[in-house]
């Protein structure tokens, strides 16, 4: 690690600040350019501690930037892992404040529900899929705190993967009810098909998405308990929203979540 304790927690309530103040500030990697992948997750754990101090619960993980083309795209061979917050949840059909945000999009994701815990290292997908009580379609609200989302990637691990919102819902099935990999979704935004694609995006399975998360947690003598909701990235591009905005996500076999941006 290169940054000290006192710039880590002076950071992450930059960071957290600028998400519960609805605004936007400069990447954290210009005035820190030696900040490493230790102290990314090290400004997000704080995050993370801040939240739960004030009596808020951690209901969940995420990986980001699971499809290959995103990864292509940014130069990157491993994605970014966050947590959710309670806060962060937003019914099915429910109303997403965009006063609250600043320049939301939406990413249409495959949720999975653990009823075992999975540790890292060697997770692979049949430990995933082994351990997985049901999978039901998700629909992320990402919210970068960096302007016009220009960021580099240890920028966006400490500021929690652009984690704001989540909606779970639609028809909760078994993994063995469904091809995950063949599962094909559309994203509607006021009842247009905005984006389409099926789960292989993600990896060639999602599930590798979550045996990722699983492997990176070991690392850190970590691991994902049993009972955990675990967004595994989105399918297709991430798509801009407004308020006034409606947006559903179809999952072939699963059903459809939405909410509303207000
Ligand atoms: O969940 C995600 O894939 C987002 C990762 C962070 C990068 C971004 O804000 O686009
Ligand atoms: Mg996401």
């Amino acid at each position: 690690m290169n940054l000290d304790h006192a710039t880590i927690v002076r950071l992450a309530q930059h960071l957290e600040d600028c998400e519960l103040e609805a605004r936007d500030t400069t990447k954290i990697t210009e005035d820190y350019p030696g900040m490493d992948w230790d102290d990314a997750y090290a400004i997000q754990d704080e995050i993370r501690r801040r939240k739960v101090a004030r009596g808020g619960r951690i209901v969940g993980l995420k990986a980001g930037l699971t499809s290959h083309a995103k990864m292509k795209q940014m130069g990157v061979e491993i994605p970014v892992f966050g947590f959710l917050a309670d806060s962060f949840a937003v019914p099915d059909g429910g109303e997403c404040k965009v006063a609250q945000l600043i320049h939301p999009k939406v990413e249409p994701e495959i949720a999975f529900v653990t009823k075992r815990a999975l540790k890292g290292p060697g997770c692979h997908i049949g430990a995933v899929l082994a351990a997985t009580d049901f999978v039901m379609p998700g629909i992320e609200v990402i919210d970068s705190r960096y302007r016009d989302f220009k960021f580099d990637l240890k920028s966006v691990v400490a500021d929690n993967t652009s984690a704001v919102r989540f909606v779970v819902g639609g028809r909760p099935v078994a993994v063995g009810e469904v091809d995950l990999r063949t599962a094909g979704i559309v994203l509607e935004k006021n009842g247009e098909p905005v984006a389409f694609g099926a789960g292989a995006a993600v990896l060639g399975h999602p599930a590798a998405a979550i045996a990722m998360l699983a492997n990176h947690l070991g690392a850190r003598g970590e691991e994902i308990p049993a009972g955990s909701l675990i967004l595994s990235g989105g399918i297709t591009e991430a798509v801009a929203v407004q308020a006034g905005d409606s947006v559903c996500l179809r999952i072939q076999g699963m059903g459809s979540v939405g909410m509303r941006f207000v």
